[in-house]
C-alpha cells in the first residue's frame, strides 16, 4: 500500500485513500460512513480497497495495456493497430482527437449475442418484459433475441439502410427498442433513439439534423393510465421535414395492440409500414457488418447551454469495452444476477446500462415498460419480487417521489433477492440515500451512485459496491482509467480538499468523440473552457478522505428529475409565443424532480397577463420540447434585470426564483435596478 502513494487519484493523492485504507482519517466522520457487510465483500469482485488501488494504478500507469487486456475477452475479427490509444485533449496543441483500438475489426452486437450464444448461453434470458398492466409480460432468451434482430436487420437493409446511415428509433419500452438499437449496430447503421416523450418539433429536428434513412416508431403506448399516441407524433414531425424538403422513406411502426389497434391509426400508405407484417417474414439470421472500432455507433441528442441539442458522437470499440467493464465492476455483476434498470433508452442510461453493458455480459435483465408507480407505489417491488431482482438500478427522483408514499409500500413485498442498488441522474441526497439503503434495501445492498454523462459513455466517478465504505451522497472515486481533476476558476488544479470545477485528464475508452457535423462547437464547448483537460460543466467537492462530491451543473443546463434541460431551449421556446417578448429561464430546488423550471417571462406591450396566457406559455413549451420540460412556474416579469452591455443577471433572478430575498448581492451594476422590486412585488402573484 506504501508504494502506491504517488499515484494521482483524481487530483489528490493515493495516499489520501490509505487513510481510508488504514482507517485513520475516516475516525472521526465514522457516522457517515457505510461499510459493506463482510459477507459482502467477501464474494466481490473488488474485495478491498488494496484491490481496487492495484488495479487502477495499472490503469493510469498502463492505460493500454490496462484495456486491451480487457479488450481482448471480446471478438474482434482483426485485431488493432501498434496503438491502442491516440489522443490530445489539449486544444493548444491542436485540434482534440480521441481514438481507441483503431484499426480492430468488430461489431457490438456480434459480442452482444452471437459471442454469448456460443459460449453457451442461448437459452439463457436476456429479456424480462413486463408490461405496464400487471400480468401482461414477455420473456426473450438470447437465441430468440438474436433471431429478432436478424430478421429486423435483414428488413432494414432490404428497404436500402446501409453501413453509416442514420436510423431514428422513436420508440416506448418495448422489447423493440434494444431489438432495433441491435439490429442498426448488426448492420453498421447509426441509431439515433429519441425518447419517446420529446415533442413533434424536436422530433423533427433530430432527423432532419441526422437525416435519417428511416424512423422506427410504434402506434401508442400506455404510460400509467394514459395512453400516448406516438405515431401521431412522428406524423407531424415528418410533415415538419418535408416542409423543410427532408423526406424519410420509411417509417416502420409496430403495432402496440395493448394500446391502439392499427384500425384506429392513422397511415400513410407508401411510406408507413407495419413492423407485423414485413419484420417476421425476414430469414432470423444475418450476416454481421464488420465495422472498425472507431466506425459510428449511435447519436444521441441532449441539450447543452445554448438552444440547439448536440449530436453526442459514440464509436464503436471503446465504447463496447467500456460500458460492459463499469457495468460489471460497478454492479459486481455474477452471472446468477437479474438486473433492472428503471432508465428509457432513449437516454443514454438506457443506451449503456439497459442494452449494451449488460447484453456484453450476457446479464438477464427487466425492462419495465410504464410507470414507476402505476397502478400503485408499490409496482417496482412487486416487480422486484416477481423477476427476482438482484441488481436494481435508478434515479434520485423516483426515490424521492417513492419515500412521500408509506414505507408500507415497499415493506409488504419480500425484496430479499436485491443486493446492490443503483442511482445515476442526478446528486442523490443524503436522506434519499438513507431512504434507498434502509428501507428499500433493508440496510443490507451497497448503493452505487454512478457520476457520469451521455459524453462519457459510461461512469467515470462511481463506487465499487465491495470495495469502500461508502458517504451518503457522495459517488466517491474514479472507475478505473478515469483522473478526475478539480480545477478552479483559472483552470489550475486544486489539491487535496477544495471545491471546484469537475475535469478529466486523460481520455477513456467509452469517451464521445465528436458532436455530430460541428467538431468545432465540441472543441469549444467541453475542451476550450480549461484547456488541458475535458470539462464536464459540473461543480465538485473533495473531502479529507478524497471522496467526490458532485454539486450540480455550473453552466445553464437544468437537471429535471435526471433529466437535462438547456435554460436556452425553454427560453426560445416561450418567445416563440407570439405575445412573448422574452424569457429568463431558471432551475430552482423541487422537493421530488432535484431542479424545476421556473420562467421570468415579459410579455409584448400592451399585453396583459392573465390565467390563459400562462397556460398558453407552458403549452408552447410541452409542444416545442415536450411535456418534462413544462416550467413549474411562470413568473411575469415587466422588465429583466440586466447589466448595461444587456446581458441577463441570472443570479439575481436565481436569488428571486428562490425567495432568497437577502442575498441578492450587488445590484448596482444593473442597468435599472428598480426591476429587482418589481420582480419581487409579482413574486406570488
Ligand atoms: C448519466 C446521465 C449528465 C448530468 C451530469 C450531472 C448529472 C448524473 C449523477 C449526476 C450527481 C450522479 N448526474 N449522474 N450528478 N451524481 N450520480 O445522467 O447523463 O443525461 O447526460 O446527464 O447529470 O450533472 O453532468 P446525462
Amino acid at each position: 500500500v506504501e508504494s502506491l502513494a504517488n499515484i494521482p487519484c483524481g487530483a489528490g493523492k493515493i495516499s489520501q485513500l490509505n487513510a481510508v485504507i488504514l482507517g485513520e482519517a475516516l475516525a472521526s466522520e465514522e457516522n457517515d460512513l457505510v461499510f459493506p457487510s463482510e459477507d459482502f465483500s467477501r464474494q466481490a469482485l473488488i474485495p478491498s480497497p488494496q484491490k481496487y488501488l492495484e488495479m487502477y494504478k495499472r490503469s493510469i500507469e498502463d492505460p493500454a495495456g490496462f484495456w486491451s487486456d480487457i479488450a481482448s475477452q471480446f471478438y474482434w475479427k482483426e485485431k488493432w493497430g501498434q496503438e491502442v490509444v491516440s489522443e490530445n485533449l489539449d486544444v493548444r496543441k491542436g485540434n482534440i482527437k480521441i481514438e481507441w483500438f483503431k484499426g480492430g475489426i468488430t461489431n457490438i452486437c456480434y459480442n452482444c449475442l452471437d459471442r454469448n450464444i456460443e459460449a453457451g448461453l442461448g437459452d439463457k434470458i436476456a429479456i424480462y418484459w413486463e408490461g405496464n398492466e400487471p400480468g401482461f409480460d414477455s420473456t426473450l432468451t438470447y437465441s430468440q433475441l438474436l433471431e429478432q434482430v436478424c430478421q429486423l436487420a435483414n428488413y432494414l437493409k432490404d428497404v436500402g439502410v446501409k453501413k453509416g446511415d442514420a436510423v431514428i428509433i422513436y420508440l416506448p419500452m418495448l422489447s423493440e427498442l434494444p431489438i432495433t438499437m441491435l439490429a442498426c449496430a448488426r448492420i453498421g447503421a447509426v441509431h439515433s433513439a429519441v425518447f419517446a416523450g420529446f415533442s413533434a418539433e424536436s422530433l423533427s429536428q433530430r432527423i432532419m439534423d441526422c437525416k435519417a434513412k428511416a424512423v422506427i416508431t410504434c402506434n401508442a403506448v400506455k404510460r400509467g393510465p394514459k395512453t400516448i399516441y406516438l405515431k401521431d407524433i412522428v406524423d407531424a414531425a415528418l410533415t415538419e421535414c418535408s416542409k423543410n424538403g427532408i423526406s424519410v422513406d420509411v417509417c416502420l411502426t409496430y403495432e402496440n395492440k395493448l394500446a391502439l389497434t392499427r384500425e384506429n391509426t392513422k397511415w400513410q400508405e407508401g411510406r408507413d409500414i407495419w413492423w407485423q407484417d414485413v419484420v417476421p417474414k425476414y430469414p432470423t439470421t444475418c450476416e454481421v457488418e464488420w465495422v472498425d472500432a472507431e466506425d459510428p455507433l449511435f447519436l444521441l441528442y441532449t441539450s447543452g447551454s445554448t438552444g440547439k441539442p448536440k449530436g453526442v458522437l459514440h464509436t464503436t470499440g471503446g465504447y463496447m469495452v467500456y460500458t460492459a467493464t463499469t457495468f460489471k465492476y460497478a454492479f459486481d455483476y455474477k452471472p446468477s444476477d437479474v438486473y433492472w434498470c428503471t432508465a428509457d433508452c432513449g437516454w443514454i442510461t438506457g443506451h449503456s446500462y439497459v442494452t449494451y453493458g449488460p447484453m456484453l455480459n450476457g446479464a438477464t435483465s427487466v425492462v419495465y415498460e410504464g410507470a414507476p408507480n402505476y397502478p400503485d407505489p408499490g409496482r417496482c417491488w412487486d416487480i422486484v419480487d416477481k423477476y427476482k431482482v438482484t441488481i436494481f438500478y435508478t434515479a434520485p427522483t423516483l426515490v424521492r417521489s417513492l419515500m412521500r408514499d408509506s414505507n408500507e409500500y415497499v415493506t409488504r413485498y419480500s425484496r430479499k433477492s436485491l443486493r446492490v442498488l443503483g442511482s445515476v441522474g442526478e446528486p442523490i441526497n443524503p436522506s434519499a440515500w438513507r431512504w434507498f439503503f434502509n428501507v428499500v434495501g433493508d440496510a443490507r445492498c451497497p448503493i452505487s451512485d454512478t457520476w457520469w454523462q451521455t459524453e462519457t459513455g459510461g461512469f467515470m466517478i462511481t463506487p465499487l459496491p465491495g470495495a469502500w465504505p461508502q458517504k451518503p451522497g457522495s459517488a466517491t472515486f474514479p472507475f478505473f482509467g478515469v483522473q478526475p481533476v478539480i480545477v478552479d476558476e483559472k483552470g489550475v488544479e486544486i489539491e487535496g480538499e477544495c471545491n471546484g470545477y469537475l475535469c478529466i485528464k486523460n481520455s477513456w475508452p467509452g469517451a464521445f468523440r465528436t458532436l455530430y457535423g460541428d467538431h468545432e462547437r465540441y472543441e469549444t464547448t467541453y475542451f476550450k473552457p480549461f484547456p488541458g483537460y475535458y470539462f464536464s460543466g459540473d461543480g465538485c467537492s473533495r473531502d479529507k478522505d478524497g471522496y467526490h462530491w458532485l454539486t450540480g451543473r455550473v453552466d445553464d443546463v437544468i437537471n429535471v428529475s435526471g433529466h437535462r434541460i438547456g435554460t436556452a431551449e425553454v427560453e426560445s421556446a416561450l418567445v416563440s409565443h407570439p405575445q412573448c417578448a422574452e424569457a429568463a429561464v431558471v432551475g430552482v430546488e423541487h422537493e421530488v424532480k432535484g431542479q424545476g423550471i421556473y420562467a421570468f417571462v415579459t410579455l409584448v406591450e400592451g399585453v396583459p397577463y392573465s390565467e390563459e396566457l400562462r397556460k398558453d406559455l407552458i403549452l408552447s413549451v410541452r409542444k416545442q420540447i415536450g411535456a418534462f420540460a413544462a416550467p413549474d412556474k411562470i413568473h411575469w416579469a415587466p422588465g429583466l434585470p440586466k447589466t448595461r452591455s444587456g446581458k441577463i443577471m441570472r443570479r439575481i433572478l436565481r436569488k428571486i426564483a428562490s425567495r432568497q430575498l437577502d442575498e441578492l448581492g450587488d445590484t448596482s451594476t444593473l442597468a435599472d435596478p428598480g426591476v429587482v422590486d418589481e420582480l419581487i412585488a409579482l413574486a406570488d402573484s
